[in-house]
């Protein structure tokens, strides 16, 4: 088995947009995936749950650490800070994503877990 790749999403305020770079990533199962605060935030990682594969909520409530609800992570406050979510045992498809202080702002994104 090859050792899982890691994966980098930066959380970014561009001056004029909140935004995940990049907004459209794929990665195999078993990766990680590591959003780092560059600016802007706080940010933090959520899913909908209908917007994600079958069985994945129950990976991911296992995957992400320091949920402060169901599938949506500790708020990313300090500069430079990261949070990883292990993509192990995750199921094949497409994943929505959004941050949940500039999700009004359109700060959301998608993964794609490759079978
Ligand atoms: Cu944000």
């Amino acid at each position: 088995m090859s050792a899982a790749v890691v994966h980098d999403v930066d959380m970014v305020f561009d001056g004029t947009d909140y935004l995940f770079v990049p907004a459209d990533l794929s990665i195999k199962s078993g990766d990680i995936v590591r959003f780092h605060n560059r600016s802007g935030g706080p940010h933090n990682v959520a899913f909908w749950e209908d917007s994600i594969p079958e069985g994945a909520a129950l990976v991911l409530q296992d995957a992400m650490p320091d949920q402060m609800a169901p599938l949506a992570g500790e708020m990313v406050v300090t500069p430079d800070e990261t949070y990883e979510i292990s993509f192990a045992g995750a199921p094949a498809g497409v994943y929505k994503y959004y941050c949940l202080p500039h999700l009004q702002l359109g700060m959301v994104a998608m993964l794609t877990v490759e079978s």
